[in-house]
């Protein structure tokens, strides 16, 4: 195992709130019956994948320019929310274990579908921690593709079979299964199925327990 690659919303920090309000606040707008069970649908999906699934709930077309804005005005409202992160916002165990990945020399990359994420990075205190920040911008297929996972391990220098991937959504574990990583999922068995190792919080994730489970 020479790197860990992170997802950020449902990994580093529950961010996944705050997407569903400024969504819901939209949605509200518009019209349409969006509630937390279709916001399950938007993790680790784009924001304008996401808008266009929320869309979906109703029947009114949109041109692109159109969509742009409503895009933009739910992305303002999730930023004012973003602002106020702070370190205390880190998910447990994931401050500790960024500490021992650092200690003992292996890469860390962070691979978020958010273009927020250097920012929420910066507000959690955390930046200084990962060696690489895939820049979103620059990827043409979000998850499930595996271009944002290997993009990660690409900038690293490692190999994908060297990498482990951490995921909180089944997009997100198809992406880093499709790289050809070890994938860790943060969820319960039914949702996280195909990752190759499963907790129920991010708090049991240790550098340890990756090392074990790596090497079968
Ligand atoms: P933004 P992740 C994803 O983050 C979120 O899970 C998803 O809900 C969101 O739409 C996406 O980022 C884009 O975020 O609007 O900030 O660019 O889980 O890949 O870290
Ligand atoms: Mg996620």
């Amino acid at each position: 195992m020479k790197a860990v690659i992170f997802d950020l919303d449902g990994v580093i920090t529950d961010t996944a709130e705050y997407h569903y309000l400024a969504w819901k606040s939209l949605a509200d707008e518009l019209n349409l019956p969006f509630d937390k069970e279709f916001n399950e649908k938007l993790k680790g999906v784009s924001r304008m994948e996401s808008l266009e699934l929320i869309l979906s709930l109703g029947d009114t077309a949109y041109s692109d320019e159109e969509k742009k804005a409503l895009a933009e005005k739910k992305n303002d409202l999730y930023k004012e929310m973003i602002a106020k992160v702070t370190p205390a916002d880190l998910l447990p165990g994931i401050e500790a274990l960024l500490k021992e990945l650092q200690e003992a020399g292996i890469g860390t990359a962070l691979a978020s579908a958010s273009k927020n994420a250097p920012f929420i990075l910066d507000r959690l205190g955390v930046t200084h921690y990962f060696n690489h920040v895939v820049d979103v911008n620059l990827i043409k297929q979000g998850k499930p593709d595996p271009e944002i996972f290997l993009t990660g391990a690409a900038k690293l220098g490692v190999l994908p079979e060297e990498c482990v991937g951490i995921e909180d959504a089944e997009a997100g574990i198809e992406s880093i299964l499709s790289a050809g990583m070890y994938a860790v999922g943060v969820g319960t068995p039914a949702q996280m199925q195909k990752a190759d190792l499963i907790v129920s919080s991010t708090a049991e994730l240790s550098l340890s327990l990756l090392k074990e489970n790596f090497k079968q």
